[in-house]
């Protein structure tokens, strides 16, 4: 859909421009009159400003053709034309109207602004949305797209970066450690995971935890360790978890709970990597989905650094945003999401994650 504002003193002779540029098929979408000119706001002019659409290939033709119809009015009745209530198509146009605006300042058409605008609604980082519309490379072009033929191959865009995303909660060590920042839900997510080995791979398992800055954290895992039949150790220091380890050597699982802490803070990073020799764990980061966009990343590439075999993305219940999966997918390579969990509830909220609700979750539709 072309949109254009045409201003003259009379409705014919707006109405000869209109034709002249789009001939019969063009839709008036808004129309009012407007004064114009003047000194000091004395001896203005009427004009008649009208709004006009034009679609050189309607999407839908029968759904089209019926609210065009009401739409397209005789010159004479211009003037008092009125464009409410607003139908899903004027919605729309409205929507395009707005978009116009800003697509100066992007150079995008109003069917691109539509689309980037909600991808950034989803959090997407503004860059990675413009560059995943930019790769389009329509822009201007005489072929320009229509907003669903955009969407569809922008979608597919979208798609192909999410598949390249691993799934499933796989580990290539005995001792797999659950580290992120502060409460996004590690330890609840360990009880979770533990729970789902038992029941359904009939795995046997261990808890160690590390964090001990706080009593209640130990007994909040010591609870769910009741609960499952787990046993658990505290380690308080670098040769207790090796020796813990060690004890635990019969058991098909050791799963680690760690201290939620900082991640700016440098020692706590490096506390990771010097307690236990990177190739004898595999680390999972836990990660909540309702991290502001940059530091999720941020936080990723951190963490990343010190070798992360996968995620876990948490307290997906809490937020209607997913663009965090879309901005990772498109910064890094090499990842995995192990589970997403969807509340507080052990065991049950946690799902596996797919290309289906990934894609669902960014651009409202299934693989
Ligand atoms: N809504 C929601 N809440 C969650 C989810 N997962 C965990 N929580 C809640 O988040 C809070 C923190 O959970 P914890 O498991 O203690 O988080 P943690 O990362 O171990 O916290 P620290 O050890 O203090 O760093 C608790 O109230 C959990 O019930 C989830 O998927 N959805
Ligand atoms: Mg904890």
């Amino acid at each position: 859909m072309k949109i254009k504002k045409y201003k003259a003193p009379s409705m014919p002779e707006v109405m000869k421009q209109v034709r002249k540029d789009f001939g019969k098929d063009a839709v008036i979408l808004q129309s009012r009159q407007i004064k114009v000119g003047g000194i000091f706001g004395l001896f203005k002019k009427n004009y008649i400003e009208v709004v006009v659409g034009h679609d050189p290939e309607p999407v839908a033709p029968s759904k089209k053709k019926a609210s065009k119809k009401e739409i397209t009015v005789p010159e004479k009745e211009m003037i008092s034309q009125k464009v409410s209530p607003r139908s899903n198509e004027m919605e729309q146009v409205y929507k395009l109207l707005e978009a116009q605006s800003k697509q100066l300042q992007l150079k995008l058409s109003p069917e691109e602004q539509l689309i980037y605008d909600s991808l950034v609604e989803q959090e997407v980082l503004p860059d990675i949305a413009l560059k995943l519309i930019k790769e389009e490379g329509n822009m201007s072009s005489s072929e320009e797209k229509d907003t669903k033929t955009l969407k569809q191959s922008i979608h597919e865009k979208v798609k192909k970066r999410l598949a390249a995303i691993q799934l499933g909660f796989t580990h290539t060590h005995k001792v797999v450690q659950f580290v992120g920042p502060t409460g996004v839900g590690k330890t609840t997510t360990i009880a979770k995971i533990a729970a789902r080995m038992q029941l359904t791979e009939n795995k046997k398992i261990a808890f160690i935890t590390l964090d001990t800055y706080r009593i209640a954290a130990v007994e909040q895992l010591k609870t769910y360790a009741k609960i499952l039949h787990i046993p658990i150790e505290v380690a308080y220091n670098k040769q207790e978890y090796r020796q813990y380890i060690e004890q635990l050597q019969d058991y098909d699982v050791i799963l680690v709970d760690t201290a939620g802490r900082n991640y700016r803070d440098a020692t706590y990073l490096k506390d990771i990597t010097d307690w236990i020799d990177p190739n004898e764990v595999t680390n999972y980061l836990v990660l909540s989905m309702t991290t502001k966009p940059k530091d999720f990343l941020d936080i990723y590439g951190k963490f990343d650094a010190i070798g992360i075999h996968g995620l876990l993305l948490t307290k997906l219940d809490e937020t209607e945003q997913y663009g965090n999966i879309l901005n990772l997918a498109s910064n890094y390579s090499g990842i995995r999401i192990g589970y997403m969990t969807n509340g507080q509830d052990v065991p049950e909220d946690m799902v596996d994650p797919t290309l289906n609700n990934l894609s669902h979750f960014i651009i409202g539709e299934k693989q």
